[in-house]
């Protein structure tokens, strides 16, 4: 102990050292806990968030130690000390503004654009975000650069410490940091897997590895993407070209325009796949629950052109890909989200923006969730939204959300009051949450009981399933009773499977499958995924068995909108074309087609999931492994295209006019009041009128759907707090 005391009263170094990185942690745990909402739950990830800020500390600091000249030493510490203040202090001023933290791509255009920190612009706002309370955030910088002054002069009877501690110290502090960042990352490996290949949201890395790890991590990302990005000329954009003329499949007549004019309702259904459609759930009595009764009504309606063999194509960027493919006709990427990725800065040609373009669409995205997962609010303004409804604009207090968001039945209700102030027509996508792993319900919202398989999540995902057909359910309705609906087309699609390949066995017995012969070839079979067409008026709607995927989609809609889409570099073809190949690549490579299942390197027959590679002649082969050559073709120029921001060389003529919103979804209802079109909204049209009294929905959250005595008893207790005048009875009774 002694030995210990006296090595520390002869290394200020390491008591400074220390001190510092007591002094970084107490004021991030204060911006953790006062500034940033970063969604933590449980002991565990309490446990991550206290030990985050150490190892990227440790390690910083240590660096300091390495110096053998006191002053130098010291100095280094105070500057390292203070970056690492400057960083979590500009990010907390930046996330008072955004909701978000700051990334090297957010910094590099804002020194670079027209309203850069040069002109004043984000200076101006920087200012306005300071709060009194921020000297705390720089107390302990002046308290530390004091004790360095203090510690550069010696009292002169304390003899001056020429051991070489300084070598030991400095290695050991950096292994230590070393180990630390380690186990922190282990640890947040196990609470959740694969955050840095996903890194679906910003605040979970921050949560789960701190600021300055995000901060690193996010600029070797950046740096890595623009030197890839910088290489890439026009020149580059040639075979992508020539491979989209090659791949466009022109419009059939029979469809083209069908739907022209017309509001278009996108609804993605979280999880859904397409085995749950018309499926029927055999409880411990033996009696049936239909899944999905309502979706199943509109998937065999005669106005409804539905497809049975549509695969979902997404990779690790999952909800993120499935709008990647829906909305650019293009893949995700191989590997992360192409939306955190790439999202901010790329130039896409998008649904929305093509449509507001060509079309003079309104172009809005729903979502219960916060913006910024998924770099929601980074993308959309690429891909051309000019609205986007994200948890801000609910009431999403606790009772009203599951795990990832807003109750299904509490976001369609509540999403009415923007639709209706929309001009016309408009395009606009709702992102549905309930139906979403693992799949949590409460009993009240539950209308069949659960599966009865070897595995929870599998049996819960059945409910979900019904919650959501009952919330889309009650949408149309409002839809029918508003008037939109006659005018409108609505689309469905699942965005992915919603149970892994891991747990389908458990699924096998439920589909009439024997879980010891379930294989790759059935595995691939639950990639599909429900999609359907619904245009009200229109009676020719039929299932068509068209092989197809989620990267199909866009030239389907846009066709069936009066689109031509031969300006565009499309990876997909429309699904109603009659030149369409019917050739489904997976984004793990697999290829899909009518005929043959391509896994790995096994070929299965399409129609019966047998195994047929051994038993194809030499030619049969060589002729197949073209087919999967071609499909695969589609993602590498999607991946190149993509990677090399190739669509920033090629501009259609149909997109000259575009220009993006400046607003990026703050003060959007100023906006949207003040549209120049504003009198074609619905609310419009109703002279002000609004319908939102029409919806209808039995969601139990709400209190007008509580049970009858809670009712009778709080209506007593406001008839004892409210005055009850004749004047305000007559009032209230019109
Ligand atoms: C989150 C939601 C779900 O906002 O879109 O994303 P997922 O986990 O399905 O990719
Ligand atoms: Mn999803």
């Amino acid at each position: 102990m002694e030995f210990i005391k006296e090595k520390f009263k002869n290394n200020k170094r390491i008591g400074l050292f220390l001190l510092a990185i007591l002094f970084f942690w107490l004021k991030t745990m204060l911006a953790y806990y006062t500034e940033f909402s970063l969604g933590v739950t449980g002991a565990l990830q309490t446990f991550i968030l206290w030990i985050n800020p150490l190892a990227t500390s440790v390690i910083l600091l240590s660096l300091s130690l390495y110096m053998k000249d006191d002053k130098k030493s010291y100095h280094t510490m105070l500057f390292i000390y203070f970056l690492m203040s400057l960083l979590l202090y500009a990010n907390i001023l930046y996330y008072r503004e955004f909701a978000d933290f700051m990334t090297l791509s957010t910094v590099l255009s804002n020194i670079s654009g027209d309203d850069s920190i040069l002109t004043g612009g984000v200076f101006t706002s920087f200012l306005v975000m300071l709060r009194l309370w921020d000297v705390f955030y720089w107390l302990d910088f002046v308290g530390l650069a004091w004790l360095t002054r203090k510690a550069l002069k010696p009292k002169e009877e304390q003899p001056k410490d020429s051991r070489p501690f300084y070598k030991r110290y400095a290695f050991a502090g950096t292994l230590t940091g070393l180990a630390l960042l380690f186990a922190n990352l282990m640890i947040a490996e196990t609470d959740r897997p694969q955050l840095l290949t996903r890194t679906f949201d910003r605040n979970y890395i921050v949560k789960y590895l701190g600021v300055n790890f995000f901060a690193g991590y996010d600029s070797f990302q950046t740096i890595k993407n623009n030197h890839v990005r910088a290489q890439a000329d026009e020149g580059d954009l040639t075979e992508v070209y020539n491979f989209a003329q090659e791949n466009y499949a022109a419009p059939n007549e029979e469809y083209f325009g069908l739907a022209e004019g017309r509001n278009v309702f996108t609804i993605v259904l979280e999880s859904a796949q397409q085995f749950a459609m018309d499926f029927e759930l055999e409880d411990e009595e033996g009696n049936l629950h239909e899944v999905t009764p309502f979706t199943n009504s509109i998937y065999h309606d005669e106005a409804t052109i539905s497809f049975d063999n549509f695969f979902h194509q997404v990779g690790q960027g999952k909800s993120s890909d499935a709008e990647v493919l829906t909305e650019n006709s293009l893949f995700g990427l191989p590997e992360g989200s192409a939306f955190q990725v790439l999202g901010s800065d790329n130039v896409f040609h998008a649904a929305p923006k093509i449509l507001s373009e060509e079309k003079g669409y309104t172009t809005a995205a729903f979502h219960g969730n916060t913006g910024t997962f998924w770099n929601r609010t980074g993308t959309y303004p690429g891909f051309g939204y000019e609205y986007f409804f994200d948890d801000h604009y609910y009431d999403v207090s606790p009772d009203r959300v599951l795990d990832y968001g807003l109750k299904d039945k509490l976001f369609f209700k509540d999403s009415v009051e923007y639709i209706e102030q929309l001009p016309q027509p408009f395009y606009t996508k709702f992102l549905t949450l309930t139906n979403h792993f693992p799949y949590p319900l409460e009993e009240e919202n539950a209308s069949i009981p659960k599966a009865n398989t070897g595995d929870e999540t599998v049996n819960q995902y059945f409910q979900t399933m019904r919650y959501t057909d009952e919330a889309v359910e009650e949408f149309f309705s409002w839809l029918k009773e508003s008037g939109l609906y006659e005018n409108s087309i609505v689309v469905m699609y699942g965005d992915h499977f919603g149970n892994s390949n891991m747990r389908n066995p458990h699924l096998a017995p439920l589909l009439g499958k024997d879980p010891d012969e379930w294989d790759a070839y059935d595995n691939a079979q639950m990639q599909r995924v429900p999609l359907m067409f619904h245009i009200p008026g229109y009676t020719e709607g039929e299932i068509k068995e068209t092989y197809g995927g989620q990267v199909d989609y866009l030239p389907t809609l846009l066709h069936l909108l009066g689109v031509e889409t031969d300006p565009y570099l499309f990876m997909g073809q429309d699904l109603l074309s009659e030149e369409n190949e019917q050739l489904v690549p997976l984004r793990n490579g697999n290829v899909l087609t009518p005929e043959y299942h391509f896994l790995g390197s096994d070929i299965y027959d399409a129609e019966t999931g047998e195994e047929v590679t051994d038993s194809l002649s030499e030619s049969e082969r060589e002729e197949l492994a073209e087919v999967v050559s071609h499909g695969r073709d589609r993602l590498t120029n999607s991946d190149n295209l993509l990677n090399l921001d190739l669509l920033r060389f090629y501009q259609p003529v149909t997109l000259k006019e575009w220009e993006p919103v400046d607003y990026i979804y703050k003060e959007q209802m100023e906006h949207l009041e003040n549209h120049p079109d504003a009198e074609t909204s619905l609310l419009h049209q109703n002279d002000g009128e609004s319908t939102m009294d029409l919806y209808e929905t039995d969601a139990p959250e709400l209190p007008e759907n509580q049970p009858v005595e809670e009712n009778e008893e709080e209506a007593e207790a406001e008839e004892d707090t409210t005055s009850t005048s004749d004047e305000e009875s007559t009032t209230e009774e019109e």
